[in-house]
């Protein structure tokens, strides 16, 4: 399951998008700096799943989840810490990717708003709290190198100078390109600046009609290897959230809102993390399925279970796109677009995938 979290400033408007995003969440926390830690989950919607479970009436329709953390509370007018807080960092580190916010809009008791001081101000810490970690790991394993000799300490070393080096001149770990072994490497060490963004602006009500102008401007100082930048508005969009699907678009064409957050975030997260959905159709459950885009079929097989994955024999494919038009897998299959593929077969975006394993 995929772990977003959602962190920025006091008073950058947290709370208010989680509450956006997970409408069932009724806690209030108001403008108060709290330590509370929000999760909640959420099913990803998807139209063609709709359209799948609609067809096939097999029992259950199971979305895709994803879960949203509200990183609640720490104060960067603390200046004896310096910036963030040790508890308030580690709970970052654990996530997948980063909703991003800053602020603006006004807020009473709060300097005046200026997102790019406020997202560099991030950024720095998580270079620096990244910094931090790679020297001192690597003052180990150097250490450990004099004991004993051991090529694989040897490229670990070489991949923490490197990655150190990085961060020395700025460059967030994101924009590196590593092995799958390095990949794997440094997920233990779950660096921050390795994180997708999504930069959310969190603006005024009043300025919902201005904000292209606003996005453009920022754009070119906040978008970079996979850092994107979305307005948002969390007050409006926490409304919308409480309302009926009906109530809802009616709110949302008046303000000009093309598309509750919800959907929005979710599938700009997804996109942003390379991440694609296929589906299955089981006797009892209709369901969607998350992987990375280049996931082969016998990976993606073990995403269901790992029986499927050792016993993997083929896997009888169709996407959506050929599925739609013509409404039954059988109505596929003689046209031939339902066809066998085999362990090596690459995953698209929308398959509709059966796998066939002998146990
Ligand atoms: N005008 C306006 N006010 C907002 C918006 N989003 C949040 N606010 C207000 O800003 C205040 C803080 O919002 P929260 O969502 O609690 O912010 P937070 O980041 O969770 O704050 P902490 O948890 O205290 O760090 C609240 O009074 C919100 O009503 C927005 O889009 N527009
Ligand atoms: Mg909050």
């Amino acid at each position: 399951m995929l772990h977003i979290g959602i962190l920025g400033p006091p008073g950058c408007g947290k709370t208010s998008i989680f509450k956006a995003l997970v409408p069932a969440v009724v806690d209030e926390t108001g403008g108060a700096i709290s330590r509370e830690i929000h999760l909640g989950q959420v099913k990803v919607p998807d139209p063609r799943l709709d359209e799948l479970h609609a067809i096939f009436q097999r029992g259950k329709q199971v979305n895709a989840i994803v879960e949203y953390v509200d990183l609640a509370g720490f104060s960067r007018s603390d200046v004896s810490r310096g910036g963030y807080d040790a508890q308030f960092l580690g709970q970052i580190r654990s996530c997948d990717a980063l909703l991003h916010v800053v602020r603006n809009f006004e807020l009473p008791g709060l300097p005046k708003p200026d997102p790019l001081r406020d997202y560099q101000a991030d950024f720095q810490e998580f270079l620096l709290s990244d910094q931090m970690i790679f020297e001192g790991k690597l003052q180990r394993l150097r250490k450990e190198a004099q004991k004993r000799k051991d090529p694989e300490l040897g490229r670990e070393i070489n991949l923490m100078e490197r990655c150190l080096e990085a961060l020395q001149n700025e460059q967030p770990l994101r924009e590196l390109e590593f092995t799958p072994e390095e990949d794997k490497l440094l997920r233990s060490y779950q660096s921050l600046s390795a994180k997708p963004e999504l930069v959310l602006l969190n603006i005024a009500e009043d300025d919902i009609r201005g904000s292209d102008e606003m996005i453009n401007e920022l754009k070119p100082a906040i978008e970079s290897p996979k850092v994107s930048l979305t307005v948002i508005c969390a007050s409006i969009e926490m409304e919308i959230a409480q309302l009926d699907r009906e109530s809802a678009r009616e709110f949302m064409d008046d303000l000009g809102i093309k598309e509750s957050a919800l959907n929005r975030l979710i599938q700009a997260s997804y996109k942003l993390l390379g991440l694609i959905s296929f589906f299955t159709v089981g006797d009892d459950e209709v369901r969607a399925w998350t992987v990375k885009q280049g996931t082969k079929a016998r990976q993606a097989a073990g995403e269901i279970h790992s029986d499927l994955e050792h016993g993997f024999i083929r896997a009888d494919v169709v996407n959506f796109k050929e599925f739609q038009p013509r409404g039954s897998l059988s109505a596929c299959r003689k046209d031939g677009v339902r066809r066998l593929e085999g362990k090596e077969y690459t995953v698209q975006d929308g398959d509709i995938i059966e796998f066939r394993f002998a146990l």
